[in-house]
C-alpha cells in the first residue's frame, strides 16, 4: 500500500510501507527511524555551524582513508550515526566513508539482521561555504553466517539493497528514501520536530535538459566523454540542446536536483582517476537504487551500476546517473572508448 497523503510523518509512512512487506517484523521501521533521529541531530548541528564556527567548521588533524582532511562536522556526523546505530539492535555490521575498516557492533548492544553503509556528510568541501551537503545511507540484509556481521556483508552488489536514501541539509532539510516501493520525500518542519511527506512517489523525467559534471577535468577525459559533453552544448532546439550546466560539487545536492528536474549527473573515469572518484558502496549504489526506483538509470558507462560487485569497501566506480534517455545517450558516446 502506498501512503500518498502529504503531511504524513516519516514514521507513519515507514509503518505503512512496512505493511507492504508481509514479512516485516518492525525491525526495518525501527532501523529507518534511528537514521531519521541521526538526521535530525546532524541537521541541527549543520544549521547552527555558522554560530559555532570555531567548534564545528574547519578541519581536524585527521585524514580519512581517501587522503581527505576530515572536517569537524564530518567527524561529528560520523560519530553521531555510529553512536545511535550501534545501539539500535537492528544491525550486524556497518561501513562508513570515514572509517578505513568495517564498524562492528559491540556484544552488549545486541545484533540484528541488517547491514548499513553510509557517507555521513557528503560534500564536506562545501561545509565552510554554506553550500548544501548531505548524508547518504544504504541498507542490506546480512548474508554471512553467525550472529556477527562480516566484511562480505558490506561487499554486496547494489541490486541486493533493501533500502537507500539521503538527507539533504540545504535551505530546508529533506529526507528522501526508497524501500523498493517507489521514492518518497519528506521535509523537516522544525516547529513540530518531524519530517513531513512533501514529495510522494517521485518520478524522474525520462529526458532532461541539465548536465552536471566537473568540466575542470575536461582535458583528463576520454574522447567519448568529451564528445558527449560537446554534443550537449550544441544548438539544436528539436532535442532541447544546448543543455544547461549545473554543478555544485556536492553529490547529494546535484543528485537531488537531477532527481526532481531530470538530466544527467556524471563523475567519469579520467586519466587521474581511472576508476572515477565516487565510492560504490555508500554513494553510487544507494543513489542508483533511488534513481532507478524513480524511473531513471544509473550506469558506470559500461554496465548497470547496481550490478557491480564490490571488491573492497571503499571501491570507486565511474557514474552516469539520471534520466533514462540521457544516460543511454551518454553510454552511446562512451561506446567509442571501448
Ligand atoms: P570534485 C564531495 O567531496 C564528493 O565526494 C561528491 O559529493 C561530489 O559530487 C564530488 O566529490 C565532487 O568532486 O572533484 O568535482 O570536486
Amino acid at each position: 500500500m502506498q501512503a500518498e497523503q502529504t503531511g504524513l510523518t516519516l514514521t507513519q509512512h515507514i509503518r505503512l510501507e512496512q505493511k507492504a512487506h508481509a514479512s516485516a517484523t518492525g525491525e526495518f521501521s525501527g532501523l529507518l527511524n534511528e537514521i531519521l533521529v541521526a538526521g535530525k541531530v546532524i541537521s541541527r548541528e549543520v544549521n547552527t555551524a555558522g554560530l559555532k564556527a570555531e567548534m564545528v567548521l574547519g578541519v581536524t588533524d585527521n585524514v580519512n582513508v581517501h587522503g581527505e582532511k576530515v572536517q569537524k562536522l564530518d567527524e561529528y556526523s560520523n560519530n553521531t550515526i555510529i553512536h545511535l546505530l550501534q545501539r539500535c539492535g537492528y544491525l550486524a555490521i556497518m561501513g562508513s566513508e570515514e572509517n578505513d575498516e568495517p564498524i562492528t557492533i559491540p556484544e552488549k548492544y545486541g545484533k540484528g539482521k541488517y547491514v548499513l553503509l553510509l557517507d555521513p556528510l557528503d560534500g564536506s568541501s562545501n561545509i565552510d561555504v554554506n553550500v548544501s551537503i548531505g548524508t547518504i545511507f544504504s541498507i542490506y540484509k546480512k548474508i554471512s553466517s553467525g550472529e556477527s556481521g562480516a566484511t562480505e556483508d558490506l561487499l554486496q552488489p547494489g541490486n541486493r539493497q533493501v533500502a537507500a536514501g539521503y538527507i539533504l541539509y540545504g535551505s530546508s532539510t529533506v529526507f528522501i528514501y526508497t524501500a523498493g516501493n517507489g521514492v518518497h520525500g519528506f521535509t523537516f518542519d522544525p516547529s513540530v520536530g518531524e519530517f513531513l511527506l512533501s514529495h510522494p512517489n517521485i518520478k524522474i523525467p525520462q529526458k532532461g535538459g541539465i548536465y552536471s559534471v566537473n568540466e575542470g577535468n575536461y582535458n583528463l577525459w576520454s574522447n567519448g566523454q568529451k564528445k558527449y559533453v560537446e554534443y550537449l552544448r550544441e544548438i539544436d532546439k528539436a532535442t532541447g540542446r544546448p543543455y544547461k550546466a549545473r554543478y555544485v560539487g556536492s553529490m547529494v545536492a546535484d543528485l537531488h536536483r537531477t532527481l526532481l528536474k531530470g538530466g544527467i549527473f556524471m563523475y567519469p573515469a579520467d586519466k587521474s582517476s581511472p576508476e572515477g572518484k565516487l565510492r560504490l558502496g555508500y554513494e553510487c549504489a544507494p543513489m542508483a537504487f533511488i534513481v532507478e526506483q524513480a524511473g531513471g538509470k544509473a550506469s558506470t558507462g559500461k554496465q548497470r551500476a547496481m550490478d557491480v560487485i564490490p571488491a573492497k569497501l571503499h571501491q570507486r566506480i565511474p557514474l552516469y546517473i539520471g534520466s533514462k534517455e540521457d544516460v543511454e545517450m551518454a553510454e552511446k558516446f562512451l561506446a567509442e572508448d571501448l
